[in-house]
Parts: structure tokens; sequence; C-alpha cells
């Protein structure tokens, strides 16, 4: 049988030690797929933050995708804002991602170099999203990257983000979360391996990744997001999308 070049075959084979999970070049090259069998919901996820973009950004907004991996948020950005003179910042402090995400926007907008066709340019930054300077932002996409940075600078991330957005800007902040209550923490944790079961992984497969993610994706509740982000001054949020141990919400300014 043909391989298929980009189905995430990383964790089949039984490893002799797991080592911790980074942004390589291996894990670019099959992040598609990875990404879509591993997240319940991802692609509507990606989906309605192209529709949030076409209905919040206005003329001259600008937009930032932090943690952008291979840019689906910001080319669903791209594609959803109508309002001209926009500009779209993607960062991501993984070499290997970015230039994946660099081929990946030249296809889907090959005569422009990331310009034509999508008449919101998108600016690739290879970056710590812990340096970049957020300014006057209409909307900021975390989509999937706040749970790598590790705990203790998480709010001086969101305060930065918070304090350079306008005012109506908005924050999407999707994550995996974790539950206090130690029955749904069990429950949705076995539905997610389920899901990724579902889609094709196997037992062996699920465990090593779960293991290789350990000390480096750390999930969090979803009243301890709520209240960080009350706490930086987000009076207004809205959970809008949940599936198992997965979520996303939407922060106002
Ligand atoms: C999507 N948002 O497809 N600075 C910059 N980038 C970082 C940092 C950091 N400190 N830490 C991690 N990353 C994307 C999916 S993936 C989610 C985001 C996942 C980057 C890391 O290199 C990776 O590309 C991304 O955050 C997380 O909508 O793999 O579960």
């Amino acid at each position: 049988m043909a391989m298929q070049p980009d189905r995430d075959r990383l964790y089949a084979q039984p490893l002799e030690q797991v080592t911790d999970f980074v942004f390589d070049a291996k894990v670019a090259e099959v992040f598609p797929d990875m990404i879509n069998r591993s997240v319940p919901g991802y692609a509507t996820i990606v989906r309605m933050i192209g529709l949030l973009a076409a209905s919040h950004v206005g003329e001259g907004g600008r937009c930032y995708d932090l943690g952008c991996s291979l840019g689906a948020s910001a080319l669903a950005m791209a594609r959803g804002i109508e309002a001209p003179g926009c500009r779209i910042v993607a960062v991501d402090n993984s070499p290997a991602m970015l230039a994946r995400a660099r081929t990946e926007l030249n296809k889907a907008d090959p005569s422009t170099r990331l310009r034509t066709g999508l008449a919101t340019p998108i600016d690739l930054v290879c970056a710590d999203i812990r340096d970049v300077r957020i300014r006057r932002a209409s909307l900021v996409v975390l989509n999937f990257t706040l749970q790598f940075i590790p705990p203790a600078g998480r709010a001086a991330l969101l305060q930065e983000i918070h304090d350079n957005l306008l005012p109506g800007g908005i924050l999407v902040l999707s994550e995996k979360i974790a539950f206090e209550d130690a029955g749904f923490q069990t429950l949705f944790a076995e539905m997610h391996h389920q899901f990724k079961k579902d889609q094709g992984y196997s037992d062996l497969e699920v465990s090593q990744k779960r293991q290789a993610l350990e000390r480096v994706l750390l999930p969090e509740t979803l009243a301890c997001h709520r209240e960080r982000l009350e706490r930086v001054g987000f009076q207004r949020q809205a959970l809008w999308f949940q599936c198992f141990n997965f979520m996303s919400l939407l922060a106002v300014r």
C-alpha cells in the first residue's frame, strides 16, 4: 500500500524512551493530520475564526495568530476578512513550523507570495509569543497555544493582549482543559482517547503521545482560564465551543 506522506505515524512504533514533545520538522510534516485527528472540533473552530474575522475586523484592522503552526487560523482570517487595508501577523517560535507555514500559505496563494487572492496579507514572524508586542489589535487568536506556555507566564501574555486590543476587540482562546471533578476528568480523558481511536490512532500511539505531552502541554480548568481573563481586564467573555476536554472562549475588551 502506498504510504501517505502526511499521515501522522510518529508514535506508531514502540519507543525505547518517549522524550518530551517538540514542534520539529517531523511534526511540521504531519501537523494538519495530527491536529485534525487529535483535537475534536479543530476544523470547526478554525472555520469559525474565519467567520469571526469577517464580522469583526473593519477597515485597517490588525489581527494576530499567536502560535500559528502552519497558519491555518491566519489563513481562515485572511479568507474571511473583507474590509480593506487589514493585516495579519502570524507568530510561531518553531522554525520548522514557520518554514512549512510559508510553503502552505504560498500554495494557498501562489501568485503573490502571501499577498494576492487574499486581500489581507499575512506576515509570518518567527518569535516567542511572549516577546511579541501587540499593537491596536482587532482580533487576537490563541488557538491551542497558551497550553504550551509555562503557567507562570500566561497572565503576562494575556495582559499584553488585553491592553493592546482596541475597545471592542476580541480574543479567541482555545485550549485543552482539565476538570476539578475527578469523575469528569476521567470521563473526558477517556472520551478523548476514544475519539483518537475512532480517528485511526492505536492505543500505543495514544499512550506514547500522552507521555510525550505530559510535561509540555499543561491544561488548566475552564474556571482558571475565565478567572485569569477577568483578572487581566476581560469583563465580557463567553464559552462558544466545547467538545469533551477541548474548548474555545471568546473574550471582548
Ligand atoms: C492552529 N494555532 O493550527 N512562542 C511561539 N509559538 C509557540 C510557543 C511560544 N512560546 N510555544 C508553542 N508555540 C494553530 C495550532 S499548535 C497546537 C497551534 C497543538 C507554538 C508551537 O510551535 C506550535 O506550532 C503551536 O504553538 C501550538 O490553529 O499542537 O496542539
